[in-house]
């Protein structure tokens, strides 16, 4: 299938901690934690849609690590994908999409209800700075 949409996810490191957003839209996803990101525009790279995406929702900068190998379906037609990103400046705060956000350290990602399709990268994510 050559119409598949990517969805860039952004695993946002501080501190040794990762960035949990609490999704407030569409009402079915209401309530669910996601790493926050969205669609790649026509144009962009991934890591160009990842840093506009972490600007306009959390009102942050920050530069893209590492992907995350693999791949994660959210519905048919679109694809996740994660990258791991570095908090430069800002301090993050909802302004789209969100109703909540926490930074979470090693052991803590079981106490907020992710999206199925970002649990595997949260394990990675957490599996990593754990061991650093
Ligand atoms: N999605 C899932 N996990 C994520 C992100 C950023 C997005 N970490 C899903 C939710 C929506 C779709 O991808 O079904 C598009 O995301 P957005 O553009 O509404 O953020
Ligand atoms: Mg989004």
């Amino acid at each position: 299938m050559t119409d598949v949409r990517v969805v860039v996810g952004g695993a946002v490191l501080d501190g040794g901690r990762l960035l949990a957003a609490r999704r407030s839209a569409p009402a079915a996803l209401a309530g669910r934690w996601e790493l926050p990101g969205g669609k790649v525009e026509p144009g962009e790279t991934p890591e160009e849609a990842l840093v506009r995406e972490l600007r306009e929702e959390l009102g942050i900068e920050t530069e893209p690590l590492d992907r995350i190998p693999g791949e994660w379906a959210p519905r048919p037609g679109l694809v996740l994908r994660v990258w791991t990103a570095r908090l430069v400046s800002g301090e993050a705060r909802p302004l789209q999409d969100h109703d909540e956000l926490r930074w979470l350290a090693p052991g803590q990602e079981d106490e907020v209800d992710w999206l199925d399709q970002d649990r595997p990268a949260v394990a990675e994510v957490m599996r990593r700075l754990g061991a650093a």
